[in-house]
């Protein structure tokens, strides 16, 4: 058994440890006496029939005795499930969603995310319920299982002693997919979740480290110096002029297309004051890289829109969807953008559409509308997605797309 995190999981490998004693103890002394009382009481040992009239004391024993273990198990398990029942007061509440086949978790001023990100020590209640089907969400590290029911909600809590990673999974069988229903448990420092609650997650430290993987900070420094070229941080928003290789000169504010161009096509405007020696990047980083790391350009450390990958993670399509030309449970989004489409309309009718940015947008909002021909309608609708969110999601599709560049 794995190293007790949790204090109501302890009392429930008591519970269970108590009970393992007593069947393996009962194991033991029934096979033991059924062995002795075949060979002591054996026919040849005893020839004739006796009679035994009872005795007093040995019925009270094995009436006592029994009763008194049960009800020893029963109070391990009811103080076992009364700790996992009683929810702390003050504890965090965070909604998880169950789908097919993906989670959702949704924090205390609306951030959401995949995977379940909690501070270490903190007391955290689960309020969960499910999109579709029931499923049970289930980690094992911590002893905990609740199904989650559509229409209803479920509470669990927990509170774990050191920082980790655990896994979590679904326990109840729920289709196709069921089994890739596995996500992470994150327990980190108070003071880290509350900066990835604020947004300055993973993925901007993430970012950080990409400056120096792709050697950006051999001539960038990220902190405001000055280096061969530019500090890289806080550049969102900023104006400024850049110098065309023709001599002439531009006005530019900095937003994602032009740290887009200044990566892939430095030559093409150089910004005023320094060399021209940034070599380019075209091809050589992935899509989700460069969006990270233009990211972490615009906003620093502050919150900023996650990029599309992130937010289809966190709304479950990658669970569906895939992104290397394969079918999960739906078409891959590897070249589906610009590519023609046969789908069947709600009366049945069967079209070829061209899949644009609208039909992208459509077959997220409203899936049943255009449903691709072979395929089964079981996606859910995002209706809740605002535009934004939308289009954040179209424009990961088609980054995808052909000529869409690098796979992340
Ligand atoms: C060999 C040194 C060198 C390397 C390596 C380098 N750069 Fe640069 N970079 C420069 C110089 C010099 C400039 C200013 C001249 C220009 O705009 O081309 C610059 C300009 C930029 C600008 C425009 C900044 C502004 O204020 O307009 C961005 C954005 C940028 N670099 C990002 C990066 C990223 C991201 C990487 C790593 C993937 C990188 N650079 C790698 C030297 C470098
Ligand atoms: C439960 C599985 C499932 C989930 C989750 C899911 N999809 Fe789908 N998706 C499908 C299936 C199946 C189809 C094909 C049938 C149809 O068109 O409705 C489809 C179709 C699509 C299409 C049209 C594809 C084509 O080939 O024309 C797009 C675009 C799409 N999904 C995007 C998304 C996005 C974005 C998300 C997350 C916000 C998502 N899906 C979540 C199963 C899923
Ligand atoms: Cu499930």
């Amino acid at each position: 058994m794995t190293e007790q995190l949790f204090s109501a999981a302890s009392e429930v490998d008591r519970a269970f440890l108590f009970i393992l004693a007593f069947a393996v103890g009962a194991l033991v002394l029934v096979t033991a006496l059924m062995l002795y009382f075949s060979w002591r009481y054996h026919h040849t040992r005893n020839p004739e029939a006796v009679e035994i009239p009872g005795s007093l004391g040995l019925e009270l024993l094995w009436t006592i005795l029994p009763t008194a273990i049960v009800m020893a198990m029963f109070w391990f398990g009811w103080t076992s499930f009364k700790a996992m029942r009683t929810v702390p007061e003050g504890a965090m509440e965070v909604g998880v969603e169950a789908r097919m086949w993906s989670w959702a978790f949704t924090y205390p001023g609306g951030r959401r995310s995949a995977e379940l990100v909690v501070p270490v020590g903190g007391d955290v209640k689960l309020a969960m319920t499910s999109r579709d089907v029931i499923h049970s969400f289930y980690v094992p590290a911590l002893r905990l299982k609740m199904d989650t029911v559509p229409g209803l909600t479920t509470t669990a809590w927990f509170n774990i002693a050191a920082p980790g990673e655990f896994d979590i999974l679904c326990a109840e069988y729920c289709g196709l997919k069921h089994a890739n229903m596995i996500t992470t448990l994150r327990a980190v420092p108070e003071e880290d979740f509350r900066q990835w609650l604020a947004g300055a997650d993973a993925a901007s430290a993430r970012a950080g480290e990409l400056f120096s993987a792709y050697g950006c900070t051999a001539c960038h420094d990220l902190g405001g110096g000055q280096g061969l070229g530019p500090p890289l941080d806080a550049l969102g928003g900023r104006t400024g002029d850049v110098l065309l290789p023709d001599g002439g000169r531009r006005r530019i504010t900095v937003d994602a297309d032009y740290l887009r161009r200044a990566m892939l096509d430095p030559g093409a405007e150089i910004a005023e004051g320094y060399e021209a020696m940034m070599p380019s990047y075209q091809d050589q980083i992935p899509e989700a890289d460069l969006e990270a790391m233009i990211r972490w350009m615009l906003t620093g450390d502050t919150a900023g829109p996650p990029p599309g990958r992130e937010l289809a993670e966190a709304e479950g399509c990658m669970s569906c969807h895939s992104t290397d030309g394969s079918s999960i449970a739906g078409p891959s989004f590897r070249d589906l953008a610009g590519s023609v489409r046969r789908v069947r309309d709600q009366s049945g009718a069967v079209h070829e559409v061209v899949a644009d940015d609208a039909y992208l947008g459509q077959s997220i909002l409203d899936p049943g509308a255009l449903v691709v021909e072979g395929e089964t309608p079981i996606m859910p609708e995002y209706d809740y997605l605002d535009a934004e969110q939308v289009a954040r999601l179209v424009e990961y599709i088609r980054s995808l797309g052909p000529g869409g560049g690098a796979q992340p």
